[in-house]
Formats: structure tokens, C-alpha cells, sequence
């Protein structure tokens, strides 16, 4: 199995920490998101990444993360309960939709409302959606030096007690 990525995409990030949360073994093929070679737009029409390939192309993040879920159900990062398993996926939908703007619009030096949406960021809800954010809120806090809530920040921090996410931080130490 191969991951199209790129080490400074939060939503390859996600899915680089999905993949470790479940054990998987593949191999990383690095684009340079600047300079997207052809074959990334013949595997995924729009040309974006992450895409997970083996005898199948999967791209978006959070349909990875699902596909995972399901490939591998166990150790689970969605809660049993049919209910809470379409909140978690919500509430990624609404991080999607709400906080990535804002974080993209601070790192271009734009306006943006990235302090308010972190005051209200649902964290600790599931572990699904903890993945899907943290990318963001590591780079937030190490790249753009954001102060983050203290809640959020003691979240963060007891989230990078996993492997998988520590990992991470260290790909973010790096960039
Ligand atoms: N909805 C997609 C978004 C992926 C995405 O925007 N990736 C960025 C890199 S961080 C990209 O490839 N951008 C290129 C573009 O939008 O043209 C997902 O969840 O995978």
C-alpha cells in the first residue's frame, strides 16, 4: 500500500496518523505540493493529496480515515454506538467546513477568526475526530505560534502522549 503525501499537508497528516493508530505498513511517496507531477492529477482528477493507493486510489482524508476503520476495525478511533459514530463524522464535517479557512487565512497573514474557532473546538469527543484536528493545532501551535486555549492545550499535549501523534509533531519539528 502506498500514501501520496506531503509532509506539510495537515490532511495527509490525519491520515498518517490513522495508518499508525492502526498498524499499518505502506509505503510514503512524497510530492512536492508546489510542483505536482502529472500522475498525481491521473490518480485523483482534482491533483490533491493524500491518496491512499494499493489495488484501489482513495482520496480524501476523511474517507481514508473511514476506509481504515472499517479495514481494520480494531483499535478502534470511532465510538460502537451508530448514534456517536455519525457525531464524530460531523464533527469533522464542521471542522472541515469551519476552522480550516481560518487557519490557512493566518498563514497567509489574512484576516481570520482561527482564536474563536479554537475557543470552540469540540475536542475529546472521539478519538476520530481528535485525529482529523490535530493536525491543525500542531501546526498551529509549533509553525504559527498560536496560543492556544488551555484547554485545548491540555489536550494536545495529553494527546501527543500516543506514538502516533508524537510522530507527528516530530514530522511538524522538522518542516
Ligand atoms: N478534502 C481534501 C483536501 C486535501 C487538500 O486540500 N490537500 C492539499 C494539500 S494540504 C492539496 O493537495 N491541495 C492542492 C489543491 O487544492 O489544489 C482531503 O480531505 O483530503
Amino acid at each position: 500500500m502506498r500514501l501520496i503525501d506531503a509532509a506539510r499537508c495537515p490532511y495527509c497528516a490525519r491520515v498518517r496518523i490513522a495508518l499508525a493508530e492502526k498498524g499499518v505498513e505502506y509505503e510514503t511517496v512524497e510530492i512536492d505540493l508546489g510542483n505536482r507531477p502529472a500522475w498525481v492529477y491521473e490518480l485523483n482528477g482534482p491533483g490533491r493529496v493524500p491518496i491512499l493507493e494499493g489495488d484501489f486510489v482513495l482520496p480524501e482524508s476523511e474517507v481514508i480515515m473511514e476506509y481504515l476503520e472499517e479495514w481494520h476495525p480494531r483499535p478502534a478511533l470511532l465510538p460502537t454506538d451508530a448514534v456517536e459514530r455519525a457525531r464524530a463524522r460531523l464533527l469533522v464535517k464542521r471542522f472541515d467546513d469551519n476552522l480550516g479557512s481560518d487557519y490557512y487565512a493566518l498563514r497567509r497573514g489574512d484576516a481570520n477568526e482561527l482564536d474563536k474557532k479554537l475557543d470552540a473546538l469540540e475536542v475529546g469527543q472521539s478519538l476520530f475526530a481528535d485525529i482529523a484536528y490535530v493536525p491543525w493545532v500542531l501546526r498551529a501551535r509549533d509553525l504559527l505560534r498560536v496560543d492556544l486555549p488551555d484547554r485545548v492545550s491540555d489536550w494536545l499535549v495529553a494527546l501527543e502522549e500516543r506514538p502516533s501523534v508524537a510522530a507527528e509533531a516530530d514530522v511538524v519539528r522538522r518542516l
